[in-house]
């Protein structure tokens, strides 16, 4: 770890490098306070004024913080991390985010740099950095079977969950969603059926690959009541209504000879509580293990759950996942749940990894123990060493991501970013939270993150753009372009872009259940923005094309103000120039480079760029972005 301080400091007595374990409450546990050493400043270091080195070994994965204590005559000071100061350029002599202060007196306020140490071993599948992914909700992308739509009565006594409180849609286009022109917030709920299933999916998979995608991550698809299937009924079978085993083992070949990667989800924290398992509704003869109000303690599952058999109130003698009583939470600890999960050969984890899946997505991770999640990854990679195992949460995953139980996570973080930025935040702001999290995360992981724009859980790009409003063509123009600007980003950044069903044809929609609208297909009346699709394929063309964009290095922006960021990656020989500008007009930037004299070429074929003493003028088109090109 190497540092310098602006000038020569005033009484300075002595630098401590201070190196703690992070705790998440509390005060942080120290392991190290080391006196730092002076360096002698030469130009190559980069720095001015006062240079010191010191170095630390770490013994033990974790998360570690690390700050420098400052002592002067004037006083003690800390050197801390301080996101705000990130995009000091070269030229100033400083390449980090840093701020000397007062050492507060309460020592939890010192913003710690962050130090993550994974496991020695820790790979993720080399196929992960090349992912564009595909984002399906199942129910509603295709329905490529008629015969098998959910409907109203009948059905073998196992079936009935599909009789209960559920408005179904004999027609995919009952319920008519004006798509592409609203989020037809009046016209869809919770319990709507559409009759999606993985039929349609087999059917569309040579449009998934023209749009660029080589991964397709498909929400639930295992048996279940609800439209989601978060709520598993049975986890070793397809739900009726989307297909049979043997239509995934299908999907997945027909997948596989188009290149294409399925990745299923499910929820290892809880089930349905109408299913065999759990049985609150139906009452199977041997099956559940309650049924409103009678736990049945010879039921095989009983031990999943942990009852309160004193509670009075049927909804509290057991837990549901946030108190949603649909979805009764397992008792992770069990081990006859785990046998069932992925211990057995024919584990739940296994089950689908032999009939084709890639990889898999878990929900709602910080649920479930980290023992559990350790274990279950052993067993994924037991299984298939190249399969993807990939966590669902929405803030810093760096406990996640140590090599012991996640290779990627849903990249909340960088939606967050991403969105605010193309929304038109500034570029500075926004930038910070994705370098706290380049900070953050093992490079392994970094390239490999599920980077989103929209998801089955939140409201729509496209909404968060300001297309709420059916009709008015200027606003819904100019979300449009910042959808564009925000792919673009997606697809110029380290991690696997991913593209929710339909924001490539222009889908609007707020938050769940609105943001899962059926795709508009041109055959059932629906009606796709075919300029917008034609941009999201030269985007992923563009990353496909060049390896720099996936592979390359990343380091501190070369620029950021409040529009714009130019960032440099590096691959081998290669490298490139990447910018963005979530202005309405046109920026100009001045950047330095790492190269004194010559020609980048621009990537999308634009005007080539002449590099003089280390600079150039950059500028960058509106609402958008410049990919340029060194070999
Ligand atoms: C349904 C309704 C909702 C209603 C909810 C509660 O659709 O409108 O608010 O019930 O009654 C599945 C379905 C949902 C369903 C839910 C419960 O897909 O439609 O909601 O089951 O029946 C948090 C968790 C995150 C979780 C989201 C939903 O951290 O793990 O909430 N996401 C997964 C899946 C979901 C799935 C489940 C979990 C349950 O991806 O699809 O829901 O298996 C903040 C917080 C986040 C929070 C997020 C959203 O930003 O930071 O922690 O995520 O908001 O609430
Ligand atoms: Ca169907």
């Amino acid at each position: 770890i190497r540092f310098s301080i602006g000038n020569d400091v005033p009484g300075l007595k002595q630098a401590t490098l201070v190196i703690e374990r992070r705790q998440m409450t509390g005060n942080q546990e120290q392991l190290a306070y080391e006196p730092v050493a002076r360096i002698a400043m030469t130009p190559q270091s980069r720095g001015m004024g006062t240079g010191f080195t010191a170095s630390h070994r770490f013994d033990a994965t974790g998360i570690y913080g690390y700050w420098f204590e400052i002592e002067t005559d004037q006083g003690t000071y800390a050197l801390q991390n301080n996101k705000d100061t990130i995009y000091w350029t070269r030229e100033k002599g400083s390449m980090g985010p840093a701020a000397v202060e007062r050492l507060p007196s309460n020592l939890n306020r010192v913003r710690r740099y962050r130090q993550t140490i994974h496991a020695p071993g820790f790979e993720v599948p080399a196929w992960a950095k090349d992912i564009v992914y595909y984002y399906v909700f199942p129910e509603r992308f295709r329905n490529g079977d008629k015969a098998n739509d959910p409907r109203p009565g009948g059905g073998r006594p196992q079936d009935r969950y599909q009789d209960r409180d559920v408005e179904r849609h004999a027609t995919w286009n009952e319920k008519p969603f004006k798509p592409g022109t609203g989020d037809g917030s009046d016209k869809l709920f919770n319990n709507d059926f559409f009759g999606g299933d993985l039929q349609g999916l087999i059917d569309k998979l040579d449009y998934i690959k023209s749009v660029g995608a080589n991964a397709l991550y498909l929400t639930p698809v295992f048996r279940a009541p609800s439209n989601h299937k978060y709520d598993a009924a049975d986890y070793k079978q397809i739900d009726p209504a989307f297909g049979s085993n043997d239509d995934f083992v299908r999907l997945c070949a027909e997948a596989a000879k188009r290149g294409i990667r399925v990745i299923p989800d499910t929820s290892l924290n809880h089930v349905g509580s109408d299913s065999p398992y759990f049985n609150r509704f139906l009452n199977f003869p041997k099956g559940g293990a309650f049924d409103g109000g009678k736990i049945n303690s010879a039921s095989p599952y009983a031990s999943w759950f942990k009852f309160k058999p004193d509670e009075a109130d049927p909804n509290k003698q057991f837990q549901g996942w946030v108190g949603v009583t649909d979805l009764p939470e397992l008792n992770k600890d069990d081990p006859s749940w785990r046998a069932y999960a992925y211990r057995d050969k024919d584990s739940v984890t296994n089950y689908w990894l032999d009939r084709g899946a890639a990889g898999w997505r878990m929900d709602v991770v910080p649920w479930v123990p980290d023992d559990f999640w350790r274990e279950w990854r052993a067993a994924v990679k037991t299984k298939n060493p190249d399969a993807l195992t990939v966590a669902e949460t929405w803030f810093d995953a760096s406990k996640y991501l140590l090599g012991d139980m996640f290779d990627s996570t849903m990249n909340y973080i960088f939606r967050n970013a991403v969105l605010d930025y193309a929304a038109g935040k500034s570029a500075r702001e926004t930038y910070a939270n994705l370098e706290l999290m380049r900070e953050a995360y093992p490079q392994q992981a970094l390239y490999a993150l599920m980077n989103l724009l929209s998801t089955h859980d939140q409201a729509r790009a496209l909404h968060h753009f300001g297309y709420q409003d059916d009709g008015d063509a200027k606003a819904l123009k100019l979300a449009k372009q910042r959808l564009r600007l925000a792919v673009f980003f997606q697809m110029t950044y380290p991690g696997s872009p991913t593209i929710y069903y339909g924001d490539e044809v222009g889908l609007g929609g707020g938050d769940d259940p609105f943001n899962r609208a059926p795709y508009p297909w041109a055959d059932e009346g629906g009606k796709a923005d075919e300029a917008l699709l034609a941009d999201f394929k030269r985007l992923t063309k563009l990353r496909h094309d060049l390896p720099v964009l996936r592979h390359g290095s990343l380091t501190a922006p070369l620029h950021a103000d409040a529009n714009v960021v130019v960032l440099v990656r590096q691959d081998g020989k290669t490298w490139a120039i990447t910018a963005t500008n979530n202005s309405t007009t046109a920026r100009t930037v001045s950047v330095v480079v790492p190269m004194a004299a010559g020609t980048l070429r621009d990537a999308l074929g634009g005007a080539d760029v002449t590099v003089k003493n280390h600079r150039v003028q950059l500028t960058v088109p509106p609402l958008f972005g410049r990919v340029l090109i060194k070999q």
